[in-house]
């Protein structure tokens, strides 16, 4: 249920130092590339902010985003991330069941109408007026339309809800259409990735709750500070490429000697992601320091290319020229630049009346 307590006072209540949110604030400036001075200014913002509630549905997916985030390395990171938000309703993570949890989504809709954020993971689908994935006894689809009607903003938190996904991979059986293919008139936040990555969930929702506002996005709707460069440009094996080192197949000696692996299908030059900087597990490794290419996870249809262990075609534009385009994120950047301005405009006005 959604609580009015600031964040400061909920976390003076656990015990939670001021210290311990400088910390938190640091790494989100750090990870959103923000002036390193920007962390006492949103360790003050979030101790007066009311906390945000938060609407989590799961659609057509694998789970794999909800255990990305509660999976993540730091403990006190993942804590806090979940103290800044009322998580009103998650199917996953919450206790109640059945009818009480029904009537949880829809009070806290009535109690933060106009307010509330809703994070989708997961594809929806549009098949058959959507039969093929239900709960409650209500498809997805009348779900989404339902939550997303009196809501603030949008996050899609995964490639399912970002572009459909695997749900939506050829020959898509249940018509399943990315979050931004139903909503057209809210600010939508694509968090793409098979799973995405822990701190990139974490941080865009961190920054949501800190500013609010919606953080600068790229033209498929996902927030520029964690997928504003590829993986290639970002990747430690680049040396090695601009060098015409290349490993030709998984067991030569160009793999050996951990030579750039665009021969063997690498698509890390045609994909936007956090992948070769953040890593994965606290930054302990991510797939091509592991030995295998990128899969291209956070790319529309990354799973309808063709093979992963084809190389890109010579025609690829390495850096960033060529992006399969899907056209979800005009409508979304369009509502999510309208809204930021709403929200400077409400602040104006609140401020001279102070
Ligand atoms: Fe999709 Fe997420 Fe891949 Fe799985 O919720 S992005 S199948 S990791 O679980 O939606």
């Amino acid at each position: 249920m959604a609580e009015h307590e600031t964040v400061g006072e909920l976390l003076a209540r656990r015990g939670i130092t001021r210290r311990a949110l400088l910390k938190y604030t640091a790494y989100l400036a750090s990870v959103m590339a923000l002036a390193p001075s920007a962390s006492k200014v949103m360790a003050q913002a979030l101790s007066e902010t009311r906390r945000q509630s938060v609407i989590w549905l799961s659609f057509q997916e694998c789970t794999g985003c909800t255990e990305s985030l509660t999976r993540s390395f730091s403990p006190t990171l993942e804590d806090l991330i979940f103290d800044l938000i009322s998580l009103d309703y998650h199917e996953t993570l919450q206790a109640v069941s059945g009818a009480a949890a029904e009537e949880a989504r829809l009070a806290a809709m009535e109690e933060n109408k106009g307010k509330y954020v809703v994070v989708v993971d997961g594809s929806v689908s549009t098949k058959d007026g959507g039969v093929y994935s239900t709960n409650a006894g209500k498809t997805n689809l009348e779900v989404l339309k339902e939550t997303a009607a009196d809501a603030l903003a949008v996050i899609s938190v995964g490639t399912c809800a970002a572009f459909g996904g695997i749900p939506h991979a050829n020959p898509n059986p249940t018509g399943a259409v990315a979050v931004s293919d139903i909503i057209k008139d809210k600010p939508i936040i694509n968090i793409p990735g098979c799973p995405p990555i822990a701190e990139a969930i974490a941080g865009t929702v961190g920054y949501l709750v800190t500013f609010g506002s919606i953080p600068e996005l790229d033209d498929k709707g996902r927030p520029k500070s964690f997928f504003g460069d590829s993986i290639h440009d970002r990747c430690y094996r680049r040396p090695f490429y601009d060098r015409g080192l290349f490993a030709k197949s998984f067991d030569d000696e160009g793999a050996r000697k951990g030579w750039c692996l665009y021969e063997v299908g690498c698509k890390g030059p045609v994909t936007y992601n956090a992948c070769a900087t953040l890593k994965w597990n606290g930054g302990v490794s991510f797939p091509i320091q592991s030995g295998h290419g990128c899969l291209g996870c956070s790319e529309p249809n990354f799973w309808d290319k063709g093979s992963f262990y084809r190389a890109l075609p010579a025609d690829t534009g390495v850096n960033g020229g060529v992006v399969a385009g899907a056209a979800v994120a005009g409508a979304a950047v369009g509502a999510a630049s309208a809204w930021m301005a709403r929200r400077r405009k409400e602040r104006a006005i609140e401020e001279a009346k102070s």
